[in-house]
């Protein structure tokens, strides 16, 4: 297989390959701005998605494929809400994370998603998910996180190697994909290489 990938801005390195059948797609990078002060480069991430489950998924819908009313968009959005094995890949740039921080930029990010696509606030999913990120968690640099979305929409979250949890939730996993390939993503840039990359395993 192929060379790692190197996130340019941080030197993080992605594997071209994770858990021996997902793709590299794109890497990116998270900022945040504190106190609208100064953007720090909080972690690198890669997007991976399973080649076979792309391949199942295009015999599956050949006819969307090759119709004349082929909707790009309306594609994408089938593609996330599809059962395909996806990862995002973490990997922690900003040495001074704190377990609370996390939570509460989690709340941030994803609440609104789940409202936009679940409707209601989801208050109990959100708890749910973030209950899994325990206070004594270090998280230093180079930490890697998984969120591993496995067949039947379970979101399995993995930190350095250790399963931390895992929830079956389409509206989770949705909601997550969304942070990096929806209509707001972290990284644009990111975002438009993913395209890319599926656009071209579509037509292989
Ligand atoms: O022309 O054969 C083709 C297919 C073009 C498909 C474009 C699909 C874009 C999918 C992006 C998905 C991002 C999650
Ligand atoms: O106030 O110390 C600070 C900065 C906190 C930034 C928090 C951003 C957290 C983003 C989620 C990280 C997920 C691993
Ligand atoms: O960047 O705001 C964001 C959202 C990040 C989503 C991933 C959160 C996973 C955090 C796991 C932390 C475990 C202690």
């Amino acid at each position: 297989s192929s060379a790692p990938v190197t996130e340019p801005t941080t030197g993080m390195s992605f594997p071209s390959v994770l858990n021996d059948t997902q793709r590299l797609l794109g890497v990116g990078l998270r900022k945040k701005s504190i106190l609208g002060l100064k953007n720090i480069r909080v972690y690198a991430f890669g997007v991976y998605a399973d080649d076979e489950d792309i391949k199942k998924y295009l015999s599956d819908n050949h006819e969307k494929l090759s119709g004349s009313e082929l909707k790009e968009k309306e594609l994408k959005e089938d593609i996330m809400e599809s059962d395909i094995r996806m990862s995002i890949r973490i990997q922690i740039v900003y040495g001074k994370l704190k377990i609370k921080a996390v939570r509460s930029a989690f709340e941030q990010s994803i609440a609104d998603r789940l409202k936009k696509f679940g409707g209601g606030d989801n208050k109990e999913l959100l708890q749910r998910f973030a209950s899994q990120f325990k206070d004594e968690y270090k998280l230093p640099r180079g930490s890697i996180i998984d969120l591993s979305k496995d067949r039947g929409y379970v979101l399995r979250t993995t930190i350095d190697g250790t399963e931390v949890g895992s929830i079956e939730s389409k509206l989770l996993c949705r909601s997550i994909l969304d942070l990096y390939i929806g209509e707001e993503p972290f990284d644009q840039k990111a975002k438009q290489d993913i395209e890319q990359s599926l656009v071209s395993l579509l037509q292989n």
